[in-house]
């Protein structure tokens, strides 16, 4: 029963909508006041999340081995973001940043350091989600989304896939691909239809 105690998720995951200053992008940039978003309205638009332990022990998790056994994780590799493991360092954060979407899920669970994922709501808002060590999240395939560190410059993420991985980002906009289109369908557009259901 993966959601019905309380694992302290919050410790490792934190989602917050985002205001519209344009200071440096590893800020955590806040809305003023400050506006928190429950890890449950996150799953309502496809973003599943868990806590693990975090650090080098992830090949005996037995958390993690159920997760990839249910959801087809066959593939995993770790990347590690910091100008010495990471080839081409810049270019690479700037492409991250960059809002695109990918044909498959992206999976990536902290294992040291931290960084935000910002995914667009369902209003076409920034949230930020903070993921520290032992946090894991799904983005969804066809959600919009980016990548940037935090102020602690450092994230070390396992990536995980099912079967061969393709990583391949669609740049902003990409609306015709039948992943968006998807997307919006079992996430988006299910909410205009169930309050169009309960209006009449
Ligand atoms: C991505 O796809 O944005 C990344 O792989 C970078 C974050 S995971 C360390
Ligand atoms: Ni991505």
């Amino acid at each position: 029963m993966e959601h019905a105690f309380q694992d302290g998720k919050e410790e490792v995951i934190q989602a917050w909508y985002m205001g519209d200053s344009d200071e440096d992008q590893r800020l955590p940039h806040h809305r003023e006041p400050k506006e928190f978003i429950p890890l449950n309205k996150l799953s309502e638009l496809g973003v599943v999340s868990w806590r693990l332990e975090g650090g080098d022990n992830h090949e005996e998790d037995e958390k993690l081995k159920k997760i990839r056994e249910a959801r087809g994780y066959t593939y995993v590799d770790i990347c590690e973001i910091c100008p010495e493991k990471l080839p081409n360092y810049e270019a690479k954060l700037k492409s991250f940043f960059e809002e695109h979407l990918h044909t498959d899920e992206e999976i990536r669970y902290c294992l040291e350091g931290s960084g935000y994922f910002d995914v667009r709501d369902e209003g076409d808002c920034w949230i930020r989600v903070a993921l520290k060590k032992g946090g894991m999240i799904v983005l969804p395939a066809g959600i919009y989304h980016r990548f940037t560190l935090d102020t602690n410059n450092y994230i070390k993420a396992l990536r995980l896939f099912v079967g061969e991985p393709v990583w391949t980002p669609y740049n902003r906009p990409h609306d015709e691909l039948p992943a968006r289109k998807e997307y919006l369908e079992a996430f988006v557009n299910k909410e205009v239809k169930n309050s169009a259901v309960t209006a009449h």
